[in-house]
């Protein structure tokens, strides 16, 4: 009999993630936990279950069907099966519609994004209409325009998967991703007093949804972010014909392989102004967050599920004479990613808990604008460390992880888009620097962390704590001297600086839970801040833009 190797299995998704299930009875109140959590327990249920399909599934790809057999253009997008049941299940268990139905008031979001981070990893990135869909939703109410509200909203929130839509976030052009204001897309007026859309759209996630959120020029506004207007459309008409759009092609992706990205042609597609006719991109802006919101959900989600299967795997697997789980190199390596998860957990649900408490009209001016701060911090944070820590895992598993079939290499592929869509870390770190300045400076940043180590009182503690508030006041000192030297040093320095406060409140936050978890004798929290502050928080350095305009190009600085 030759040797085989026990592929890892999952556990109870809910019940086994200790991280996760401390971090909420911290935040959430006894009885709201208690009410909560039979549902987030059912979603790990259905978590693992699904789980064998979507290895089952790793052969499927969605298919666009241009034509039918008689000749008519029909664009029609072929989901894989498990994309299928995903749509319906995510209704059912009210993944978008728990934030908005708000049971819990503040603590709904929370509720609702526990159930997305549990249901993210064994979905194939539905994740990403989903996330839109809330992004919609969102946006749509703080647009006030009470008819599309009224409209749109009950779908976009329905726990009937019949009457459930999702929605698509049109944004990026061939002129690029990032610089929106560039957008081509120019809407008409016609005669009958409706807008009409023509353009491309070179980067279309989930081009099956009902409806979408896109922005285009109307005619005769200037160019420019302020001279787009927000629009919305829907992708059908009653009889299910194309509103306009023509599906060019599916995107051929490195990863979020059954995510349908396509690239359309808006042909006269008929779309209503949100807010006005211009500021659009002001107008898409609660979208965005909301959406790099599910993004770090997402990448918490992600990382936990690699060290689940690296850590099932290990206690099986032997080697050298032992378990990898009793080898002391593989059990460091182990931990160090896990502390980068937790870190990363922690942040996210900050976040989380940030937005559900804006969205009740809790937070105050400091609130918001550290809201407004923390969103792209943990999008571009979390996004990096899902990125270094799902590579983690596939080495954890030797060549196995190298295998396709494993299905390990997908987590690898699909975690690299979340530091690319949603806006790169490079475009998040600026978004920081805009933040950071309509919020007049750091201070809700250092008041943050300040807050954190004020509720630190044990000694083992101490390391993490000191490590946070050192690399917050680094970044600080620097962001003074960048400022005096001005725009290009600001810039070039920004990215290093963002995943600075990042790292530092992930430490802070992680050490102020962990204090609350020692009181209730569980030492493991400290355990992943002390981990998490060893691997280094404070990336801030000094460089010359002499040396890396030599190093890039060759020559020396303008
Ligand atoms: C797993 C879940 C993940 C979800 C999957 C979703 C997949 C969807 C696929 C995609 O659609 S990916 C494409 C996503 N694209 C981006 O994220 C765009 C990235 N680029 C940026 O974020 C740029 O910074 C930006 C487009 C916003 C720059 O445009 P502008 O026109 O140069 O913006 P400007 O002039 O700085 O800001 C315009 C206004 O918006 C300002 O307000 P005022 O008009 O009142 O002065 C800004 O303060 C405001 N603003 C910009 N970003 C904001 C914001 N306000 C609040 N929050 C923000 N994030």
């Amino acid at each position: 009999m030759s040797f085989t190797q026990t592929p890892p299995t999952l556990g109870d998704v809910y019940d086994e993630d200790a991280a996760l299930r401390s971090l909420l009875s911290r935040l959430l109140p006894a009885g709201v936990l208690a009410e909560v959590e039979p549902s987030l327990r059912e979603m790990g249920r259905l978590s693992a279950e699904l789980y064998p399909a979507q290895l089952a599934d790793l052969p499927n790809e969605p298919r666009l069907v241009q034509w039918d057999a008689w000749g008519n253009r029909v664009d029609r997008i072929e989901l894989t099966p498990l994309w299928q049941r995903a749509e319906r299940l995510a209704a059912e268990h009210g993944v978008v519609a728990t934030a908005y139905e708000r049971e819990h008031g503040a603590f709904s979001r929370i509720h609702q994004f526990a159930l997305a981070y549990l249901f993210t990893p064994s979905t194939d990135i539905y994740s990403c209409p989903l996330a839109m869909t809330d992004g919609a939703a969102r946006a749509l109410l703080d647009s006030g325009n009470a008819e599309l509200i009224g409209r749109a909203v009950p779908h976009l929130t329905s726990r009937d998967p019949a009457a459930f839509w999702t929605s698509g976030q049109w944004m990026t052009e061939t002129t690029g991703g990032s610089d929106v204001g560039d957008t081509e897309t120019a809407a008409r007026r016609g005669d009958d007093g409706r807008w009409r859309l023509h353009g491309r759209k070179w980067f279309t996630s989930a081009a099956t949804s009902q409806m979408a959120l896109t922005l285009a020029r109307p005619e005769g506004n200037p160019g420019g972010g302020r001279g787009l207007a927000l629009f919305y459309l829907e992708t059908r008409d009653e009889a299910g014909r194309m509103n306009g759009i023509r599906i060019d092609r599916l995107k051929e992706k490195l990863g979020t392989r059954k995510l349908p990205t396509a690239e359309l042609t808006l042909d006269g597609a008929v779309a209503i102004p949100v807010r006005g006719l211009e500021g659009g991109v002001r107008g898409i802006a609660p979208m965005l967050n909301v959406t790099r919101t599910w993004n770090a959900v997402s990448a918490s989600a992600l990382m936990r599920r690699g060290i689940a299967l690296a850590g099932a795997y290990a206690r099986e697997r032997r080697a050298f004479g032992a378990a990898l789980a009793e080898l002391p190199l593989h059990v460091d390596t182990l931990a160090g990613v896990q502390a980068e998860s937790e870190g990363a957990l922690h942040l996210t649900f900050r976040v989380v808990e940030l937005l559900g408490r804006a969205e009740v009209g809790e937070l105050d001016d400091e609130g918001r604008a550290l809201l407004r701060i923390l969103t792209p911090l943990a999008k571009l944070t979390t996004g990096r460390q899902s990125v270094a820590v799902a590579s983690e895992v596939l080495e954890a598993f030797g060549g196995a992880g190298y295998v396709e079939d494993t299905g390990l290499p997908m987590l690898l592929r699909d975690t690299q888009v979340l530091t690319i869509w949603e806006g790169t870390t490079n475009v998040l770190s600026l978004d920081v620097l805009r933040a950071l300045h309509d919020a007049g400076g750091l201070d809700p940043v250092v008041r943050e962390a300040a807050r954190c180590a004020a509720g630190v009182r044990d000694p083992s503690l101490g390391p993490p704590v000191r490590a946070a508030l050192r690399a917050v006041e680094h970044a600080a000192e620097w962001l003074r001297g960048a400022t005096r030297a001005g725009q290009p040093a600001l810039q070039a320095g920004a990215r290093r600086f963002s995943l600075t406060l990042g790292r530092a409140l992930e430490a802070a936050l992680l050490a102020a839970h962990a204090q609350w978890a020692l009181d209730r004798g569980d030492p493991r929290p400290t355990a992943a801040a002390r981990r998490l502050a060893a691997q280094g928080v404070d990336l801030v350095v000094s460089t010359s833009e002499d040396d890396s305009r030599l190093l890039v190009d060759g020559r020396a600085a303008p």
